[in-house]
């Protein structure tokens, strides 16, 4: 079995981060690590939070899985509360990966053309770094507008957010994977520059009403997972918009959906047996 490493916070209410990838990365079929880097009482989105930082525990969790000889086929970052957070993710990156282990990085730091509370432009400098190491970063819009220090607005156009995906891949090694582009009046989905095959392409679903919390954590646990398990990149993009999308489509035919996340548990089962069709 494959063995991933995921890298960011476990917020202990509303879905994101390790609260998402973790069963979405079991539901493809693949070992999943956790490697918590903060436990907040519910992510930032609620008005009331209470966080642990773990920082100074990780070196800690470093140094025994070396003892253990620990090694990953991915490692992959997601919401880093610290700069420190960001060296730790390149040593794991260095030492701790199998042979032709994947370092993909969420630059999870915004969204809305805002920074997430609690991040200043320091944040975004040390993530700047980061990315290049990557080989495959998936920011959303507001990211990739942050990574290049130009302006976000609100009505890019197609051919905006393909330079915007361009631009960043012109300044890292690896291969760029932008969420929220939007095709023409009602698609919504990613656009990709496939650094292998030297070539950008977009898939996109439906554009549903609403705004929805930890969708861009789902994409990228759908993507490590797929990459990770041997699917091209333009597979694992386009199984990552279609989960993301009937995510989204589950929670908007539930009149008790929570306002805090997706009903993303309802399509594991789908998922699942998108991963068995192929095995
Ligand atoms: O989904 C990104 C994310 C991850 N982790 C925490 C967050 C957010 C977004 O708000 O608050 C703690």
């Amino acid at each position: 079995m494959k063995r991933v490493l995921s890298v960011q916070d476990l917020s202990c209410v509303g879905k994101c981060s390790l609260g998402e990838a973790l069963p979405v990365l079991s539901a493809m079929g693949v070992e999943a690590c956790a490697l918590p880097t903060a436990v907040l009482s519910a992510h930032t989105a609620f008005s009331n939070i209470t966080r642990v930082d773990l920082t100074d525990r990780l070196p800690g969790v470093l140094s025994a899985w070396s003892a253990e000889g620990l090694q990953f086929d991915a490692i992959s970052s997601g919401y880093l509360g610290a700069k420190e957070q960001i060296l730790l993710v390149r040593d794991l990156w260095e030492h701790f990966g199998r042979k032709n282990c994947l370092r993909l990085c969420d630059p999870a730091m915004g969204d809305a053309g805002e920074l997430y509370r609690g991040f200043d432009a320091s944040h975004v400098a040390a993530v700047r770094e980061l990315v290049k190491e990557a080989d495959v970063v998936l920011p959303n819009v507001t990211e990739v507008c942050l990574l290049l220090g130009e302006p976000w607005r609100e009505n890019f156009t197609e051919e905006q957010e393909q330079h915007l995906v361009l631009a960043l891949a012109d300044k890292i090694r690896g291969s760029v994977i932008m969420t929220g582009y939007r095709q023409g009046e009602s698609g919504l989905g990613a656009a990709c520059y496939d650094r292998q095959e030297n070539r950008f392409y977009a898939f996109c679903g439906r554009q549903l009403p609403g705004c929805y919390y930890g969708t861009g954590d789902l994409f990228s646990a759908v993507v490590t997972g797929a990459l990770v398990q041997g699917r091209s990149m333009s597979e694992a993009v386009r199984l990552a918009v279609e989960f993301t999308s009937r995510s989204i489509e589950k929670t908007l035919e539930d009149p008790e959906a929570r306002w805090y996340g997706t009903d993303f548990e309802r399509v594991l089962p789908w998922l699942c047996q998108q991963m068995q069709e192929r095995d």
